[in-house]
């Protein structure tokens, strides 16, 4: 039988990662398998710590979109498929990445046809941001949002707790005004709003049929290189409780403190410790917690992840993010055994493949 894939796209800090795993776990309660795999241009990944402690089967595919990494992304499905044959598996394709009706939904169907079915494209888009941001175009980042919203199938309206009804309207108007045939569907984690229509057509037979969407790859490597992807390990051990919600917000307002607010597409942090597990997230201005695990109290042996994502350069990005996450060890009088970090920009999108509708035909 063949495995359906379930690709869950949208920009950086839009709520995909929480959005598959409530997704992941509802479909669990109803019987089904379902399995998850993650994307990222670096390593140690707050997203794939995530979902384990979840308790979910997942995999990820680091150093690289699903596009550039086509062959990792399919042998990890296949390693999913042999350990726990799921009937559905979710992938997350990087924040920044675009173009995935051609660069990955249609090598699934084309190359890889006798083994998967692939739901529509579900783009996740933060109502609070496009609000506050726009969806036009014309900036680099909005360049790749409006990709996004071209060729979803259907866009998943995210965080409508945070706005206004007439917000809503707005929004979904604007969101028409670029693809007149995606569904919107207006959704919030917090509420529960929209929730199970999501989970109704990832559960379904439909299938994707939407044609790719023609795109300027300058553009687009551009606009991915405009930020600074910082992914950082720190292992500590403590013998006393610490307030593991008061370390994190310190540490992200002051990474925030040295950028503007726009220019902060996520930072997220994770800590896991013996005794629990916290994430926590700023997305613009907005902080939110995400308990996963126990108290806010961690203890014993310590690890953090730190994933930024910032429109900035390397270097400043990562001296900012050191430096928060030293000083604020210290303040607590916590220090670490492990730092280990990386910061790079990533580097040009190069699909492994590009199939169109008409090569599909
Ligand atoms: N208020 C509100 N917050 C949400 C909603 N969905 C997600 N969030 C929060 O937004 C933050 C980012 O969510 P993620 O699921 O990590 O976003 P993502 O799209 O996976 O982010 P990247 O993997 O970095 O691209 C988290 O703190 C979530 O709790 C929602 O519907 N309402
Ligand atoms: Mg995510």
């Amino acid at each position: 039988m063949k495995t359906r894939i379930a690709i869950i796209g949208g920009f950086l800090g839009s709520g995909k990662t929480t959005l598959i795993t409530n997704m992941a776990n509802s479909l669990m309660k109803s019987g089904r398998k379902i399995a998850i795999i993650m994307n990222d241009q670096g390593t140690d990944l707050v997203d794939s710590q995530y979902s384990c402690n979840h308790g979910l089967d997942t995999c990820d595919v680091q150093g690289g979109c699903f596009c550039c990494r086509f062959p990792d992304f399919m042998h990890d499905a296949r390693g999913l498929i042999k350990k726990a044959d799921p009937d559905i598996i979710f992938a997350e394709p990087v924040g920044s990445c675009t173009d995935l009706l051609a660069t990955v939904i249609g090598p699934l169907k084309v190359v890889y046809a006798d083994a998967f079915t692939v739901a529509p494209l579900m783009i996740v888009l933060d109502a609070s941001r496009a609000l506050s941001e726009g969806l036009s175009p014309d900036s680099l980042r909005g360049y790749l949002r409006h990709h996004q919203i071209e060729e979803a199938e259907y866009v998943v309206l995210s965080k409508v707790d945070l706005v206004q009804k007439m917000d809503i309207r707005k929004v979904t108007a604007a969101i028409r005004e670029v693809n007149k045939e995606a569904k919107v569907i207006p959704y919030s984690s917090v509420t529960g709003e929209g929730f199970e229509r999501v989970v109704a057509i990832v559960d379904s037979k439909r299938t994707s049929d939407r044609s790719p969407k023609d795109i300027d790859y300058d553009t687009y490597a551009k606009a991915e290189a405009e930020l600074g992807w910082y992914n950082g390990r720190v292992e500590l051990k403590s013998s006393t409780k610490f307030d593991a919600y008061d370390l994190i917000t310190r540490i992200l307002r002051r990474i925030s403190s040295e950028f503007s607010s726009v220019e902060i597409a996520h930072t997220k942090l994770m800590l896991v410790s013996d005794t629990n597990a916290v994430k926590m997230s700023q997305v613009g201005p907005t902080i939110s917690v995400d308990g996963v695990k126990g108290s806010r109290n961690a203890e014993g042996d310590v690890t953090i992840y730190v994933n930024a994502r910032i429109v900035s350069s390397p270097d400043k990005l990562r001296d900012s993010v050191r430096r928060a996450v030293k000083d604020v060890l210290m303040d607590m009088g916590l220090s670490p055994k492990v730092f280990k970090d990386d910061c790079f920009s990533p580097s040009a999108p190069k699909p492994y493949y590009r199939i169109t509708k008409k090569e599909e035909g």
